[in-house]
């Protein structure tokens, strides 16, 4: 268990883009043999959404909401660097996963993507920005069970509807089960442009790719 005093500073670490107290705080829960994603869930995540609320407010300005992310995304590699990556993952299945075209989010993926292979699954990121065409070509490409989507703009949410429209068009969305998440992300939007599965965060994104498989 980390405590309280312990998550706020590392909350406060992401919103005064403090780095080197970020990086100090993580490497200490690892040496510690804590689970880092306590420090994620309960400082780091609090943290920048924190930041998106005051960037969200004009109470904080591109400029730091630039370094705030800069801050998350280091701890973030350190922390997924730091997860067990497992033997023999193949045998459990197979995705593709990447953030939609038009947006550069990929904090929250890449936890996700962490979090799979911790778990075993075999996860093809293929990053950020990504078009449509490109996420189907390499699902198509690499025998993918499932096809993730991350979108973290409400205007770039509808590359998930598209999605899922392009592969009916071609005829393979029976071979590929799929899931949508990212902040503006709803289980309700997931059902409306078919998707099979939503997921809030990466814990259950490893749930819900689990309950696909099996599906
Ligand atoms: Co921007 N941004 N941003 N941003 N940014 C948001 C999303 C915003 C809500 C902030 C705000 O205004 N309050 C707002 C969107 C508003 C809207 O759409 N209505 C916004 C904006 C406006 C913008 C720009 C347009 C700003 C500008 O340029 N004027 C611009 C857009 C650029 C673009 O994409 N084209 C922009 C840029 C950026 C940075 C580059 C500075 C940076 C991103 C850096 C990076 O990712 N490498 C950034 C950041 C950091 C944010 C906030 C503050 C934080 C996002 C984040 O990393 N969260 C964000 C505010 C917010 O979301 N509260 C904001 C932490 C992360 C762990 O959570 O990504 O939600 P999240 O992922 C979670 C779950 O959602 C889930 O699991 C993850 C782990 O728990 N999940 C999945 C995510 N993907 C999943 C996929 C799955 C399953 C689960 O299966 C496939």
């Amino acid at each position: 268990m980390i405590g309280k005093e312990t998550l706020e500073e590392a909350k406060q670490a992401i919103i005064n883009y403090d780095k080197e107290k970020a990086v100090q705080l993580t490497e200490k829960v690892i040496s510690d043999g804590v689970d880092p994603l306590e420090i994620m869930n309960n400082g780091f995540i609090p943290g920048i959404n924190e930041v998106g609320d005051l960037f969200g407010r004009g109470v904080l300005f591109l400029p730091e909401l630039v370094q705030c992310a800069d801050v998350m995304k280091t701890v973030t590699d350190i922390i997924n660097n730091a997860l067990p990556s497992q033997e023999n993952a193949e045998e459990k299945g197979s995705m593709v996963i990447a953030t939609v075209k038009g947006d550069v989010h990929d904090i929250g993926k890449c936890i996700v993507v962490a979090l799979l292979q911790a778990n075993g699954y075999t996860v093809y990121d293929l990053g950020r920005d990504v078009d449509t065409d490109r996420i189907i070509e390499e699902a198509v490409k690499v025998e993918a069970d499932i096809i993730g989507t991350s979108a973290l703009l409400t205007t770039t949410m509808t590359r998930q509807k598209e999605l899922e429209e392009a592969l009916k068009s071609i005829g393979l969305r029976d071979k590929f089960k799929t899931i949508v998440g990212g902040a503006p992300v709803t289980g309700r939007w997931a059902a409306k442009i078919g998707a099979d599965a939503y997921a809030e965060d990466a814990q259950d994104a490893v749930l819900k790719v689990k309950e696909l498989l099996a599906s």
